[in-house]
């Protein structure tokens, strides 16, 4: 059994939809990162960044003792080997993806939450950040535009975990004031996308617990943490600078 990590956010998403997609059981232990659980000894064990999402597999390929992984990317790497699916095993194919998904872990994913985070959350309003941002969301856009002309899927025919890793960051666009009109390419693999039942069921997963806004709690505990959050002789440090 996979035992996941999660709270419904982009990267929670991305590994709810895969499990939804290979139809692998799994058993669902709730993160909430705006409480500061991502601090516990016991989440950081199997998540030292203290963020979610975080997968232990009892059942792993091989046998053996349980496997743990973080960072979402190397989890829908996990996944894919695991069941053989959504992601080719030969060189040539499994190139075919893995540079997509680097893409989206350095970059795509990093950029679109500054760009969510100076626009949308920081008290400050920063011109030159949200600008900058911005710029970047909308370069990076249209690499992923251009990618998505050559194809159906961004790493070919088929669907991928490239696609996967990449999709739920496309949600964010509206809150983040950005139109899929300027993408016509991306709008069309958006809309192929959306209407996945397993997309839809992994979507699904904790949706009542998505808010919209943040608390002041929630603010210290996301915004305000730092290297004294993780000290493992402070236990639950909670948010401190
Ligand atoms: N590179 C990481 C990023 C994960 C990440 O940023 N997760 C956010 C939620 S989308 C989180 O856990 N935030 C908690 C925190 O900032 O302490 C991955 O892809 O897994």
């Amino acid at each position: 059994m996979i035992h996941l990590h999660y709270w419904p956010t982009p990267n929670g998403w991305k590994i709810s939809i895969a499990l939804e997609e290979l139809g692998l059981p799994y058993a669902l232990k709730l993160v909430n990162i705006g409480r500061g659980e991502q601090f516990t000894p016991e989440f950081l064990a199997i998540s030292p960044n203290n963020r979610i999402p975080a997968l232990v597999d009892d059942d792993p390929p091989g046998g053996g003792a349980p496997i743990s992984s973080f960072e979402s990317g190397a989890m829908l790497v996990y996944l894919a080997e695991k069941t053989g699916r959504l992601m080719p095993s030969d060189v040539r194919g499994r190139h075919a993806v893995l540079p997509w998904l680097m893409w989206q872990m350095g970059g795509l994913g990093p950029m679109l939450g500054q760009h969510g985070h100076f626009k949308l959350y920081a008290s400050e309003k920063i011109p030159y950040a949200i600008e900058r941002y911005e710029r970047e969301a909308r370069r990076l856009y249209s690499v992923l535009d251009a990618q998505l002309a050559k194809s159906e899927y961004v790493a070919g025919d088929d669907y991928s975990i490239a696609d996967i890793a990449i999709f739920p960051w496309t949600l964010t666009h509206k809150a983040q004031g950005l139109t899929l009109d300027d993408w016509p390419n991306v709008k069309r693999w958006y809309a192929l996308l959306r209407v996945r039942d397993a997309v839809q069921r992994g979507l699904a997963v904790g949706k009542e617990l998505v808010r919209k806004g943040m608390d002041d709690e929630a603010r210290r505990n996301l915004f305000g943490q730092g290297a004294a959050n993780i000290s493992t002789d402070k236990g639950n440090a909670g948010a401190t600078a």
